[in-house]
């Protein structure tokens, strides 16, 4: 059974204008499609990673193999951590997580941005709630993603240069203050648990 790209939550053109329909072509149609096309070329090569599902090869695999499964995961935890109806501020149990982690949405919201934007090279800043219970902000590189550790995600925003340079070019802070006008809580208190 091969992998297949998940359809994006809504319409290519619903999150503009702070991601454009050109970008989530790009984004979704290509790069995510290439990950999910090399995942399975190289399933099909090797049968030791027949039959097992999208988290166990993240979890079990390096190089090549994990770089396409991670990134295949990591992209469709980004589209659903964005919504066309999503952004301002947190409800329910996220926000009270929030306000008990970071102090307040303000200086979390600061300390995410810093993170986001402050990523070197191509990777993902992510919100996580620890083993404690406690919700952290870590950040990764390339394909690399908390499932493999011991926090689960709650958010994520993808700060490859593919995910902003068609709207922002270089601008990085712009692109990342964009994507709170669209952070979907409904997910993040789905995945708070
Ligand atoms: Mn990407």
């Amino acid at each position: 059974m091969a992998f297949e790209l998940p359809a994006l939550p809504y319409p290519k053109d619903a999150l503009a204008p702070h991601i454009s329909a050109e970008t989530l072509d790009f984004h979704h149609g290509k790069h995510h499609a290439a990950y999910v096309s090399k995942l399975n070329a190289a399933v099909e090569a090797d049968a030791g990673l027949q039959g097992k599902t999208l988290e166990q090869i993240v979890k079990s695999s390096s190089g090549g193999v994990f770089n396409n499964a991670a990134q295949v995961w990591n992209h469709t935890f980004y589209w659903n951590s964005m919504s066309p109806s999503g952004g301002g501020a947190p409800t329910g149990a996220i926000a009270a997580a929030i306000d008990a982690s970071f102090g307040s949405f303000a200086a979390f919201k600061e300390k995410f941005s810093a993170a986001a934007g402050g990523q070197f090279g191509s990777g993902w800043a992510w919100l996580v709630k620890e083993p404690s219970g406690g919700l952290a902000i870590v950040t990764t590189a390339n394909a690399d993603t908390p499932i493999t550790g011991a926090s689960t995600p709650i958010l994520t925003c993808d700060v490859w240069e593919h995910a902003y340079y068609v709207d922002y070019r270089n601008a990085r802070p712009k692109y990342v203050e964009a994507w709170w006008s669209l952070v979907n809580w409904d997910f993040a208190n789905a995945n708070l648990g």
